[in-house]
């Protein structure tokens, strides 16, 4: 792995898919691989989490305050939470970088929009390193029907199509759910097992949408590799490491073409 810059990792995914538990358990068993690694907190209005964040964005922004001062609900606090946030990137980039870290893992936003969606979001991963990746995690509860699991991997194109950079598909929780339903599921990868899965279980217009949206996204390629993975017993975590390692060691920037990785 190069050792001049940073590898940022970007946990994304829906409200209390295990985003925060996740960048406990990971960056945990990069430390213990001998990484150097920092944890940023980027949820402005987290009330308590699991680990104690290296860098924490409500050290740079106050959401109570915000709240009071504007009289904002707390979604719209936080969205001016996330604007005014934006305005000091490069404080929080100097913090970061201080740390002089192999890997830092971002722990995102419970509101996964607020990071996706809004402009703070992109701006962050553009101004941070030029080494990222984004591991989308898919909650095990939300992916049990073939349905689910296509409005998950939508979820995740829409990602993708925000985020330029190589992106990880995370099956979360999995200790949640049985083996056969994990092993099902990790199956849905292939096209042809998933589309003959929603010929079984949708009908009608429900059926007729899931399978042309299941056509776009193969061929546009957004059906990838699954990995699955629990924060509570480790299962799957050294195969997340690894397949964050692979990307990085073969990471490629041109800063003429913005993001770019070319694989092997
Ligand atoms: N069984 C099980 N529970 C988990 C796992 N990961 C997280 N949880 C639990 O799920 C809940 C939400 O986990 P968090 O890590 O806070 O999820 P999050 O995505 O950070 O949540 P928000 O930031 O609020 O969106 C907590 O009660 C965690 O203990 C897991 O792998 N297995
Ligand atoms: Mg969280």
């Amino acid at each position: 792995m190069e050792s001049d810059s940073s590898h940022i990792v970007y946990i994304l995914g829906t409200a209390g898919s295990g985003k925060s538990a996740l960048t406990l358990k990971l960056s945990g068993l990069l430390f213990d691989e001998g990484w150097r690694v920092v944890r940023v907190n980027m949820d402005p209005g987290v009330r308590q989490l699991p680990y104690t964040p290296e860098v924490d964005v409500r050290d740079y922004v106050n959401l109570e305050q915000i709240i009071e001062q504007y009289g904002l609900g707390p979604n719209g606090a936080l969205i001016a939470a996330s604007d005014i946030l934006v305005t000091k990137i490069d404080d929080i980039k100097k913090e970061i970088e201080s740390f002089d870290a192999d890997y830092i893992v971002v722990d995102t936003v419970g509101q996964m929009e607020i990071f996706a969606y809004r402009s703070a979001g992109l701006l962050f991963v553009t101004a941070l390193s030029k080494n990222s990746v984004v591991v989308h995690l898919i909650d095990a509860l939300l992916a049990k029907t073939p349905a689910s699991f296509v409005s998950m991997v939508l979820l995740g194109a829409s990602l993708k199509v925000r985020f330029p950079v190589p992106h990880i598909t995370v099956l979360s929780k999995t200790d949640l759910i049985s083996e056969e339903e994990i092993e099902r599921i990790c199956r849905w990868n292939d096209p042809v097992v998933l589309a003959d899965a929603l010929e079984i279980s949708t009908r009608g217009q429900q059926r007729e949408l899931n399978v042309t949206l299941l056509n776009a996204l193969k061929m546009q390629g957004y059906i990838g590799e699954v990995i699955p993975v629990s924060s509570v017993t480790m299962d799957g975590m050294n195969d997340l490491a690894g397949g964050l390692e692979h990307i990085f060691d073969s990471y490629s920037w041109d800063p003429e073409e913005s993001y770019r990785w070319e694989s092997e």
